[in-house]
């Protein structure tokens, strides 16, 4: 018999990669989606319309994290054998705007779906995963950050996670639930939403490259991220729900780079190499050399600005992670760097940007 998973938060960036390295390895995969007013499965259409075969084990259901009806319904109707809770609203900024909202999805959402399982007497059969995240440091009180290292989150998004990261560990030590928490650095990939950090850059500059784009405006610079690739996180995630007991992970490269760094490099793919001048709000990157002409640009113009609509009232300045737990328990390494990482979001985005 297969294995069957749920996968809440399908139509995401790590939801479609898990869903696809689910069913390559034969899991009967199925998917709970929310209604939005726009179609909002293009990540996955490749699985639904089953191009590649595996997409005749994709099943899509509808309902939402803040509606406890619908996963307890969900659950009791597939039965799944592990469960990878994915879904929330996910970006930092945006949670200060709506700090309820995330609430309710991200950290309640995910006590409505533990509280499901024990509902539904699936304790012994269902493993959960919890899609933790290295927010939880926040401010950050030990460098690199390990599953040891004290919690102090900076924005709504952080608390509402921290919620859920105790909700998890207490309804596996309650109730006897495998539940674990993948604590996961920042990972990004070619399905990257277009309002992070490093999608935003990539996608600019390769609008720059096609001539459709003069300027990119970003907030603070200085930030410092430990960037992994997507497809390396979703195996941490099943391997964590493989292991023989249920613990926590942190999922991390462990290289810092700054917001700045990572605009160095993806500028680097197109031939241009930058030069940033002033701080703070004033701070600007200037072309100091192209290696070969680019239509519409010229040495010393400006193509990198600075503005503040988009610094964060909280702001977390520096998260690198040390993953040495996941790679000695679960066998986990990631095959992706930094570089690969840009030169795969690049060469997606070069193509998809073309006029
Ligand atoms: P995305 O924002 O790309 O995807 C979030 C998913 O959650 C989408 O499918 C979204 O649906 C769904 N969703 C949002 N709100 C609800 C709701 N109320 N009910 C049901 N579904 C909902 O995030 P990622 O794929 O990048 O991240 C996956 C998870 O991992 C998230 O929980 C995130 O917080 C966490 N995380 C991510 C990290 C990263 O660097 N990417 C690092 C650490 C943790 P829709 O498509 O309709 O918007
Ligand atoms: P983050 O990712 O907040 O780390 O959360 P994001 O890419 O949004 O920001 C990374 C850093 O870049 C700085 N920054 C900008 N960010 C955005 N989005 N837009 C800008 O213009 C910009 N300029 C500078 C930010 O201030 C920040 O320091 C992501 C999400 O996926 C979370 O769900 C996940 O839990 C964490 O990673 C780990």
């Amino acid at each position: 018999m297969n294995k069957v998973a749920l996968i809440t938060g399908i139509t995401g960036q790590d939801g479609a990669y898990l869903a696809e390295f689910l069913l390559e390895k034969g899991y009967q995969v199925h998917g709970l989606r929310r209604r939005v007013s726009l179609f909002n499965t293009a990540r996955i259409d490749d699985l639904i319309e089953d191009r590649s075969g595996l997409g005749k084990n994709l099943f899509l259901h509808y309902g939402d994290m803040t509606d406890s009806t619908s996963i307890i319904g969900l659950i009791n109707k597939i039965k799944p054998d592990e469960i990878y809770n994915l879904a929330a609203m996910s970006h930092v900024h945006v949670s200060f705007d709506t700090p309820e909202y995330t609430a309710n999805a991200d950290g309640l959402g995910t006590l409505r779906l533990l509280e499901a399982v024990k509902l539904l007497n699936m304790e012994d059969k269902t493993r959960v995963y919890q899609a933790s995240t290295s927010e939880l440091y926040g401010k950050v009180l030990e460098t690199p950050q390990t599953e040891t290292t004290p919690f102090y989150p900076r924005s709504p998004y952080g608390v509402a996670k921290i919620y859920a990261y105790w909700i998890t560990v207490n309804y596996r030590e309650a109730y006897g639930i495998f539940a674990s928490n993948g604590i996961l650095f920042n990972h990004e990939s070619p399905l990257r939403g277009e309002i992070f950090l490093t999608r935003k850059v990539t996608r600019a500059v390769s609008k720059m490259a096609h001539g459709l784009q003069k300027t990119l405006v970003l907030g603070n610079l200085n930030a410092i991220r430990d960037w992994g690739h997507a497809k390396d996180y979703v195996d941490a995630m099943w391997r964590i729900l493989q292991h023989n007991e249920p613990d926590d992970f942190v999922i991390a490269t462990g290289v810092p780079a700054s917001v700045r760094d990572f605009v160095v490099l993806a500028f680097r793919y197109i031939g241009i190499e930058l030069a940033f001048e002033g701080a703070g709000v004033d701070e600007v990157a200037k072309i100091s050399s192209m290696e070969h002409p680019l239509q519409g640009f010229a040495v010393g113009d400006v193509v990198v600005t600075v503005d503040k609509r988009y610094y964060r009232p909280t702001e977390v300045d520096a998260l690198v992670g040390d993953a040495s737990k996941a790679k000695s328990l679960l066998g986990w390494e990631p095959k992706y760097d930094l570089q690969s990482l840009v030169n795969d979001m690049m060469a997606a985005d070069m193509e998809s940007e073309k006029p």
